[in-house]
């Protein structure tokens, strides 16, 4: 039998973060975004991130990834899909698919882990480095395009050709220099503009740019304190997040495969019915959202986005 050629480091890296569950991986050169300055810049010279404080924070960190990791070679982009094919209760309150599982920040973070590992035993000796899915000063989507895993679609979501934009992404920036891959070329929107015409508060305000503001996303998972009136109109049906840009995008609706390797869905939430919703209370709360993503907006945050009294 012929023997095949040892696999490159970079090729293991792509196998394992396979095992992983995580569908797609590119690498990207870890140098200063300066074409995304001024994008950035405009976003928040014009409010867009609304009551979020912290995107105001660490601007240059943002946009050199060498701020974040001394000696940075190169950003490694991971794409988790978590398009599974299953629905909420017919007319329940809509909860973004991404909250239907375990809180993808300690999932993915769990996964980079091992991948971290994984790479220091292939160096036999510990890679420098840190990994993290939303949760640091980092571009993620611009990394995506740099390491040619999809495009910035007009509803400013990635999305990878085959697997859509129903997808998470995570990074590890290390100091070890690995082959980039090439930026993912124009995009494919194409004329489409229906992420823009279905966005029921118009808050895709050019392609690829959205005020935080008008999105039910924002107002019904960052938005401290109460609503006025016309915000309660804006988020209505909407438990947690908001999925309607995505849902209307003809890049996913493939056909939907079997994941695997991935968390499990939180079948409690995916069957509340519109009067259990109604009534849900603290106790019930918690034991339906343990590890989840929801909890983020808390039980007051749930019943403010419903309109409901508390119990
Ligand atoms: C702040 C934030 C929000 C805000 C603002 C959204 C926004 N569009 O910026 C709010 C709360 C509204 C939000 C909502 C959602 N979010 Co969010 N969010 C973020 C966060 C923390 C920062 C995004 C950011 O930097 N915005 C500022 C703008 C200016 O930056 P940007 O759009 O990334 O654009 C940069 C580059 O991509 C590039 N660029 C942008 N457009 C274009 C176009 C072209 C042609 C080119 C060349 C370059 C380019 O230039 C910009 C540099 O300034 C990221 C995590 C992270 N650290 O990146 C998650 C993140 C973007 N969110 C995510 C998700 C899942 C969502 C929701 C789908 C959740 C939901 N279901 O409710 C919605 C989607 C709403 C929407 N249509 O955007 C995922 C997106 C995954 C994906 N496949 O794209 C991320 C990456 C988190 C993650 N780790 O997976 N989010
Ligand atoms: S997440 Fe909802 S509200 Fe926000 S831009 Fe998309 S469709 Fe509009
Ligand atoms: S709905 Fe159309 S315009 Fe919007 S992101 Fe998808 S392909 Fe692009």
């Amino acid at each position: 039998m012929e023997n095949s050629p040892p696999k490159s480091l970079k090729e293991n890296i792509c196998i394992k973060a396979a095992e992983l569950g995580f569908e797609a991986v590119g690498f990207a050169k870890a140098e200063h975004l300066s074409s995304e300055k001024e994008r950035l810049n405009n976003w928040l010279n014009q409010g867009f991130q609304a009551g979020m404080g912290y995107m105001e924070k660490h601007f240059e960190m943002r946009l050199n990834p060498t701020l974040l990791v001394e000696e940075a070679k190169t950003v490694i982009s991971l794409l988790y899909s978590y398009n599974q094919g299953e629905e909420q209760a017919t007319d329940a309150p809509r909860v973004a698919r991404y909250a239907w599982f375990r809180d993808y920040h300690k999932e993915l973070k769990q996964r980079m882990k091992v991948l971290m590992e994984f790479i220091s035993l292939e160096l036999g000796t510990p890679v420098n480095g840190r990994y993290f899915t939303d949760s640091a000063p980092v571009l993620e989507r611009a990394w995506a395009v740099r390491s040619g895993l999809g495009w910035i679609g007009k509803n400013s979501l990635l999305i990878h050709p085959k697997l859509g934009s129903f997808t998470l992404l995570a990074e590890l920036i290390l100091d070890l220099e690995l082959e980039p891959d090439q930026p993912f070329g124009p995009g494919l929107c194409g004329a489409c503009t229906r992420c823009i015409d279905s966005c029921p508060t118009s808050a895709i305000v050019a392609a690829g740019v959205v005020n935080s503001n008008l999105c039910i996303s924002y107002l019904t998972i960052e938005h401290k304190g109460e609503f006025t009136q016309e915000q309660h109109t804006m988020v209505d049906g909407h438990a947690f997040g908001c999925d309607i840009c995505q849902e209307v995008c003809p890049w996913n609706k493939k056909p939907l495969r079997v994941l695997s390797g991935k968390a499990d869905l939180n079948r409690g939430l995916l069957s509340l019915t519109p009067a259990q919703w109604q009534s849900i209370d603290p106790e019930q709360f918690e034991k339906i959202f343990f590890g989840s993503a929801v909890k983020r907006a808390g039980y007051s945050g749930i019943i403010r986005n419903l309109n409901q009294q508390k119990q």
